[in-house]
């Protein structure tokens, strides 16, 4: 973006601090304050390429349904998708078209230096220590007592590490990511950790996503309504166990794969009929109550022990604001004399070095920020950050139908600071309904009379047209009320400004009966005596146990200790540490699953084990 700038309206200083502030002459401010800051229009991007997509594995969800599963790359253009399927093809029926979202490109960084800042645990005696982290100061997640058994059958008994609300309900601290309404699919989650003598006896540290699909039961933010829904899902693409055992701060990034292969369902809560499914999709498109790393299978005979150190979090998730360039928010003047650019506004991150806007010195009125959007939109939601060293104090929001004639939508306080630290300091409006081509942010008046500054500016609303990554895009849809024992041919199709583009045909046969449907996996892990064991079981919906066969040959001749794998109608994942192995051998293993309805053997695998010299 180019900035357009009145020679006598800039000024070289830069400041940090009250102290450090360079006055101009008072004449040269006046001049800064009221010429402006003209913004020109961004090139638009030069693409003319059809999408490319991918249709992969589709998974079962109980005996009259399937998820379907693909990718797509749009090329950066706005894209449309659905599924198409049917008993023959060319197929009959197609799922609902849907968009692609926006971006990747909404940021939510956490660098424990300060405290807990919002985080919690049930972890009582969870330890924040100023320094010695990865960066600066950073928590302490020690291992319980206090077990889970509301997820027993969807991923075993868990604990809960740290976790975080992003929205919106507040009986407790809630970020408000979007407003409340994040979209984590296919998310970023960047995370250092170090395992201080941690044992983990069988469990895994996940990340989990927790929703509710009728959020509207909530008649207001503050309150959890009766007959609320929640759904939970666990990310089991990725573990961070294996992070644990240097005992030194280990840097992990790993996306949340939309796919659903890569999660394991966690409902059917014993007695708590609030937990009900909803597919992964939409769970993760509206994560809206809180989300986790989590230590999960917890045998509690035998729980984990020692300590895990958490610092420098970051979520990177889907930007949805109307302001963002990519969804066709233009940047049209902002205050003059700054020496911050104002598309530090709507990069996406609520705080953080070159990433806010600060006045010029000494604010005499009002100062505006104008933006241009490319197609007409309802604004149903402003959120503004505060700049935690020079904040802004009362905001008003204005729209325009045609840049000339403003109504004032909005108009409230920003909180100077947060206990919780500047993540948490922000002004939220919801419940809007103003229709606008143009919008305009002012301030009004500062807590510093030196300067007045913002982080980010967001608003929420409906009829943008987003663009897209340059990336591969994972999507996935239920499709229900498919015939027992029918095959099915399926395929993702994908369309954008340059064309429509099919992926391959995929078949898919339902099954009969509701016998365990399993998988077996990888191994990992492998040392001279032992090693892991992993696979995907589908109860379809019948309380179903599980165990693992191995041995030098087909045969097998060993198993694993039964396991209870719950009664979900989607998979899950299924993990064993096989043990008493013999050095350098090479150990065939299999995944069983076994409910009223009947067995059912996985494929056969083979791993070696190490030599006791490796
Ligand atoms: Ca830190
Ligand atoms: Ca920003």
């Amino acid at each position: 973006m180019k900035r357009i700038y009145g020679s006598r309206c800039s000024h070289g200083s830069f400041f940090r601090t009250p102290r450090r502030f360079l006055y101009p002459a008072a004449g040269a401010w006046a001049v800064a304050v009221w010429c402006g800051v003209l913004i020109a229009a961004p090139p638009s991007p030069p693409h003319d390429l059809a999408p490319t997509v991918e249709t992969s594995s589709p998974t079962h969800l109980g005996i009259t349904g399937l998820t379907a599963n693909g990718r797509i790359h749009p090329q950066g253009l706005p894209t449309t998708y659905h599924f198409e399927y049917g008993p023959t093809e060319p197929c009959a029926y197609k799922t609902v078209e849907q968009s692609l979202p926006p971006q990747l490109a909404a940021h939510y960084r956490e660098t424990w230096d300060t405290g807990w800042n919002g985080w919690m645990s049930w972890d009582s005696r969870m330890q924040h220590f100023k320094e010695g982290g990865a960066s600066g100061g950073y928590i302490r997640y020690h291992s319980i007592e206090r077990d889970d058994h509301n997820h027993d059958d969807g991923i075993g008994t868990v604990h809960l590490a740290k976790y975080l609300y992003p929205g919106p309900f507040a009986p407790v601290p809630s970020v408000y990511l979007a407003a409340g309404d994040p979209d984590f699919r296919d998310a970023v989650v960047r995370i250092a950790v170090r395992g201080n003598q941690w044992r983990p006896n069988g469990t895994e540290l996940m990340w989990w996503s927790q929703s509710q699909s009728n959020v509207e039961v909530n008649p207001d933010s503050a309150t959890l309504g009766p007959g609320w829904i929640h759904a939970n899902w666990c990310y089991t693409g990725q573990n961070l166990t294996d992070r644990l055992f240097s005992g030194q701060w280990e840097r992990c990034e790993y996306r949340l794969t939309n796919d659903s292969n890569a999660w394991s369902y966690c409902g059917n809560a014993p007695g708590r009929a609030g937990y009900q499914y909803w597919q992964i999709d939409e769970t993760q498109r509206h994560l809206n109550i809180d989300f986790f790393h989590m230590v999960v299978f917890v045998d509690p005979n035998r729980r984990p022990t020692g300590s895990i150190d958490f610092d420098e979090f970051e979520v990177t998730y889907r930007n949805y604001s109307l302001l963002f360039p990519g969804n066709g928010g233009r940047l049209v003047s902002a205050p003059a004399g700054s020496n911050d650019d104002p598309a530090a506004l709507t990069d996406g991150w609520r705080h953080g070095d070159g990433k806010m806007w600060r006045s010029a010195i000494g604010p005499p009125g009002p100062l505006e920020f104008e933006y241009a959007l490319a197609n007409p939109v309802t604004v149903r939601a402003v959120q503004i950050h505060q700049h935690p060293d020079w904040p802004s104090k009362e905001v008003e929001i204005l729209v325009s139908a045609d840049g000339r004639a403003w109504r004032s939508v909005a108009r409230g306080e920003l909180p100077k600071t947060h206990t919780a630290g500047p993540n948490f300091a922000f002004l939220l409006e919801r419940g809007l309904n103003a229709q606008a081509r143009h919008v305009k942010v002012r301030i009004l008046s500062g807590y510093c009379a030196d300067a007045w500054g913002l982080g980010e500016i967001e608003m929420f609303g409906d009829g943008a047209v987003c663009q897209t990554d340059q990336d591969w895009y994972h999507v996935n849809r239920d499709i229900t009320g498919l015939q027992p024992g029918q095959t099915y041919h399926l395929r993702l199709v994908a369309t954008n400004a340059a064309g429509t583009a099919k992926g391959k045909d995929e078949t898919f046969t339902v099954p009969s009966d509701p016998k365990p449907h399993v998988l077996t996996g990888p191994a990992s892990r492998i040392r001279s005596d032992a090693a892991k064991v992993e696979g995907r079981l589908n109860p379809l919906g019948k309380k179903t146990n599980f165990y693992f066969e191995y041995g030098l040959d087909r045969s097998y001749g060993q198993r694993t200790s039964p396991q209870y794998g719950g009664m979900q109608i989607t998979p899950r994942i299924a993990i064993a540490t096989l043990t008493g192995l013999k050095p350098a051998a090479t150990y065939h293993y299999r995944l069983v699953g076994t409910n009223e309805a009947g067995t059912s053997y996985g494929a056969d695998a083979t791993f070696t084990s190490r030599a006791e010299t490796e």
